[in-house]
């Protein structure tokens, strides 16, 4: 009967308190990050995207969850910011462009460079191999093997094909950030 209880004030908290979820986004350079907020916000796709200087922080309210969002640019001399924006966040979101195969070396490697900072332990990551609406995309399984994250064991991990340009996949990726909420 108490789990009973406890699951019904769970719901009803739910219902009338809202949470909030604070998410760090990062990766390459046009992999998408920026277009994955914009599409969060507004529901809607544009081409009209510049690439980011330094970070822009947006919020994005779904339901009861406000997610915080810290975009952060991608090019190679914003990188070595990425560690002081994932830093208390709920969750890291490592945005790859799936059809750019080249990169994936690069992005294995700043992708490990980040986890390996200790005050990033245990956060849980979430991988979005983006721009699924190119023919020769990479499969979850192909990012699985070129960014090594079957070799992650400190924390959660999770990855989805998706695209924003299409919107497929949102609706989990946009389940899994609520879920980081509290
Ligand atoms: N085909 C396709 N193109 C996409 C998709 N998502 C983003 N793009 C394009 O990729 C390019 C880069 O997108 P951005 O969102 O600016 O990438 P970013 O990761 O924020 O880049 P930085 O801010 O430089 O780090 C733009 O031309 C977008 O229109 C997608 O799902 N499919
Ligand atoms: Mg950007």
């Amino acid at each position: 009967m108490s789990s009973f209880f406890s699951a019904l004030l769970q719901w009803l908290s739910g219902l009338f308190f809202s949470k909030t979820a604070e998410i760090a986004i990062v990766g390459l350079q046009a992999s998408g990050k920026t277009s994955f907020v914009n599409v969060l916000g507004t529901g809607q796709w544009s081409e009209d995207v510049v690439p980011t200087i330094s970070f822009n922080l947006r919020k994005v309210k779904k339901g009861n969850v406000t997610l915080k969002i810290w975009d952060v640019a991608g090019q190679p001399k914003y990188r070595s910011l990425w560690e002081r924006y994932c830093n208390g966040v709920d969750a890291l979101v490592f945005v790859v462009d799936s059809a750019d195969k080249e990169k994936f070396e690069t992005a294995r490697f700043e992708l490990h460079q980040l986890l390996s900072q200790s005050s990033l332990l245990g956060v849980p990551l979430l991988v979005l191999g983006n721009k699924n609406d190119i023919d020769g995309h990479a499969s979850v399984n192909e990012l699985i093997k070129a960014l090594q994250l079957d070799k992650i064991t400190n924390r959660p991990v999770s990855c989805y094909s998706c695209s924003m340009k299409s919107q497929h996949n949102l609706d989990i990726v946009l389940q899994w950030l609520a879920a980081r909420s509290h």
